[in-house]
């Protein structure tokens, strides 16, 4: 049988990995492409011991040459745009960078389509994060959008434009709407593996305390893993259609933290509020997490908490995975590999 061939843009990063190990086990082809600068940033391939069964090209979401080049040269079924600057509160820093990738990056991914072959299937890393200030309590496919960051009107960008070459042009090209989703793999800067690390060198002494920002704003986290599935199944269904992804429940960062700590034995205990708000050790008598001001973002997304009932009904997707297994996942696989 002829191989499947799929582009996955971002295949440093962590749903790039996931996704390339769950197409190469239904025997894709995979290219997957990164940037200059990530040149080396290949630990999460490694640890998924994968890295050698991936055909790799540079191609920088910023140069329609490159992009072009890249998909003349590789006949491909589907393309996985998974490349972005995913981290908002760069975004703030960033406002132009991240518009010009997350945003503009995937209107010169879907031009080429246009040109190249149209017949390509194309899946745009949609984001929760585009929801923003919510209008409705549970946000699916049709709650309206109220982004607050460059990084989620970038995302809104490249959602609309998306489902505007669908219509235009009859590509197959479809937004997974994702809700945040976490892994042993998510970057350290990322609230949940900054938590796991964190406390996993502050047990190792080699940290004495924690900063974070705003620990009461709330997210719905999945497990990575278990999503790379649906971008997958969305690509394989008759009609192209966006889907929202998420596990429908929301904890704060805070309840995060006490799962975490919990696992770790720590007896600790929460002292003071706002911003004087900090976790002890009980043991140490030593504060191990504390508020740093500096860490809030200039507009918060609070809350979030999705409804993926339209991908379960059409793709069969649903979340298997609960927070506090999570959270074990993620502190074992810390543990295990830490200063290795
Ligand atoms: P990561 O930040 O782990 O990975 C992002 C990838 O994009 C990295 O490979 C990065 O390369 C690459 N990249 C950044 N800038 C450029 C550029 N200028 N040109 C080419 N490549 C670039 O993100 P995730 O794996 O967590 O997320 C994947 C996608 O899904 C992103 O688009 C993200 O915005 C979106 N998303 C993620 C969610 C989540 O909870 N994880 C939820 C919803 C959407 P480098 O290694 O060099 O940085
Ligand atoms: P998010 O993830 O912004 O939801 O975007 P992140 O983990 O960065 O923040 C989640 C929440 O935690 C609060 N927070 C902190 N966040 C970080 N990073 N560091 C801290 O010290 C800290 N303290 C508190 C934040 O304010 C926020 O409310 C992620 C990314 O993967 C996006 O690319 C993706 O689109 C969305 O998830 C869905």
């Amino acid at each position: 049988m002829v191989k499947k061939k799929a582009i996955i843009t971002g295949i440093s990063g962590q749903d790039g990995a996931y996704l390339a190990e769950f197409l190469l086990n239904k025997n894709y082809q995979i290219i997957g492409t990164d940037r200059r600068s990530a040149r080396g940033n290949n630990w999460r391939l490694k640890r998924l011991g994968i890295i050698d069964k991936i055909k790799y090209e540079e191609m920088e979401l910023s140069e329609l040459y490159e992009i072009e080049s890249i998909f003349k040269k590789y006949k491909v079924d589907e393309v996985y745009n998974l490349a972005a600057q995913s981290f908002v509160a760069t975004s703030f820093k960033s406002p132009l960078n991240t518009s010009n990738i997350t945003g503009l990056g995937v209107l010169r991914i879907l031009e080429t389509i246009k040109s190249v072959n149209k017949k390509i299937k194309f899946y745009q890393a949609s984001s929760s994060e585009m929801y923003g200030k919510i209008v409705e309590k549970k946000q699916n496919e049709k709650t309206p959008l109220n982004p607050q960051s460059p990084y989620a009107i970038s995302k809104v960008f490249g959602h609309y434009i998306t489902d505007n070459y669908r219509e235009s042009y009859g590509l197959f090209a479809v937004s997974g709407i994702l809700f945040n989703h976490e892994s042993p793999l998510r970057g350290e800067e990322f609230v949940t593996r900054k938590i796991t690390l964190g406390l996993v060198k502050i047990i190792n002494n080699d940290l004495k305390c924690l900063e974070l920002g705003n620990i009461y704003a709330k997210r719905d986290w999945g497990y990575a893993r278990e999503y790379v599935k649906a971008m997958w199944s969305m690509l394989q269904q008759k009609k192209p259609k966006d889907y929202v992804i998420s596990t429908g429940k929301t904890y704060s960062i805070k309840y995060f933290i006490n799962l975490a700590t919990n696992y770790l034995n720590l007896k600790t205990r929460w002292v003071g509020k706002g911003l004087n708000e900090k976790l002890i050790d009980l043991k140490k008598n030593k504060v191990i997490i504390k508020i740093n001001p500096k860490l809030f973002r200039p507009s918060e997304v609070n809350i979030l908490k999705g409804d993926s009932s339209l991908a379960k009904k059409d793709l069969g997707w649903y979340p298997k995975t609960a927070l506090k297994e999570l959270v074990k996942i993620m502190l074992d696989e810390e543990i295990k590999y830490y200063k290795k």
